[in-house]
């Protein structure tokens, strides 16, 4: 199968040219000298290493010099990095749907050690992104003036499509990805052909509840029940199940039975239902809240969930819900449907009064880390630059 057929093409064919002969001639060049694929923990970045570590096989025929890391959006500092591309004598860096390091300052200080960087993102891009030697940087959202939100996942597949024979199999992992992100219905004849030829899988209107959306809440709960911790050797049994098996349904149900995500997801959904009855049962009372903004004692990253439960039930326009991770709170910032501000130019203008760690994200969704001790400030200059945002 051939995926371009079914899916079209990238708007800017120059901008894909680019991109594609960058990522499989680096590939090429560092493929004996390692290369590290640092990805976002969550379904799009999960799916776009697999079609990552599909390109590298057929590259270079052997697994042992390619290396993973899934990274959480708290975890912003790389100290770690530096160390172990030295010892795992890693050359090329691949970083795929990750916010956090797009920031000008923390690529300057890793590339000090002269390695590579490749950059693939779609969110918003930093304010003053200049080029860096030694990084190639490509942001979907860059591709023209509609601002087109290519999740990673797309990409990788299409980049990988270009160096190998996709299985339909490897066409419902991409689409797990853009679930993941909220993006399927953005590619109407991809989606298309998956309901015709997958019927069992699309069986409900909303989508979440199909069976298809269903395996796509198993992945991301795995990550999120599951904080820091990475995934041992996930993607090569992923891709080893790929080419054996023939039925989707048998690929899924033995990854979770070797890496546990129905337990992973019994933990995440009862620590959501528990907050969720708890703080709607505390805010029916209160009227004209205009941001509500909360830390949870919470043991699993699902922050965001409750984040955007609370949202689409409209308890206030915004709702934040922060988290503990070591001495900072990781919150995650949702808006009512009915809300036209962007998170992001709140998060720009509260930027006069307090500037988080990190912060970004999607005009819809973003999150913000500040240090432990500094949550009042975080809340209340929010509100404040929430107030001089331009509705709309
Ligand atoms: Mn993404």
């Amino acid at each position: 199968m051939n995926l371009k057929i079914n899916f079209g093409t990238i708007t800017n064919s120059q901008w894909w040219k680019e991109m594609s002969c960058t990522f499989h001639e680096q590939i090429k060049q560092y493929k004996n000298s390692g290369i590290l694929i640092l990805y976002n923990a969550d379904a799009d970045g999960f799916v776009s290493t697999h079609f990552l570590c599909r390109i590298y096989n057929k590259i270079a025929r052997k697994q042992s010099r390619l290396f993973f890391k899934a990274v959480w959006n708290y975890e912003f500092k790389f100290e770690w990095l530096e160390e172990y591309l030295f010892d795992k004598s890693i050359s090329l860096v691949i970083c795929l749907d990750l916010p956090i390091i797009q920031e000008p300052e923390v690529l300057h200080s890793l590339t000090l050690s002269g390695k590579k960087f490749l950059i693939y993102d779609h969110h918003i891009v930093p304010q003053k992104y200049l080029p860096i030697e030694g990084v190639s940087y490509f942001n979907s959202r860059l591709l023209d003036n509609e601002k087109s939100n290519h999740p990673t996942s797309i990409i990788s597949a299409l980049l990988a499509d270009h160096v190998v024979n996709l299985t339909y199999n490897e066409y419902l992992i991409a689409a797990i990805g853009l679930l993941g992100d909220q993006s399927l219905h953005l590619y109407p004849e991809y989606y298309s052909l998956l309901q015709e030829k997958s019927r069992d899988l699309f069986n409900s209107d909303n989508l979440w509840k199909s069976r298809f959306g269903k395996i796509t809440s198993l992945i991301n709960a795995f990550f999120r029940a599951n904080p820091s911790k990475n995934p041992k050797d996930i993607h090569w049994v992923l891709l080893n199940l790929i080419q054996k098996e023939d039925d989707f349904i048998n690929i899924i149900d033995s990854l979770n039975s070797k890496y546990g995500f129905e337990i992973a997801q019994k933990m995440v959904n009862d620590e959501v239902n528990y907050y969720i009855n708890k703080l709607s049962n505390s805010y029916t009372e209160q009227i004209n809240k205009e941001f509500i903004c909360l830390v949870l004692p919470m043991r699993t990253f699902s922050v965001g969930i409750i984040a955007t439960i609370l949202a689409k039930r409209n308890i206030a326009p915004m709702v934040a819900i922060g988290f503990n991770a070591d001495n900072t709170i990781q919150f995650e910032i949702r808006r009512a449907d009915s809300e036209k501000r962007s998170i992001i130019d709140i998060l720009n203008i509260q930027k006069k009064y307090f500037t988080p760690l990190t912060a970004g994200g999607h005009p819809m969704a973003a999150g913000a880390l500040v240090k432990k001790g500094d949550e009042n400030k975080f809340c209340i200059s929010f509100t404040k630059a929430m107030r001089e945002t331009l509705k709309g």
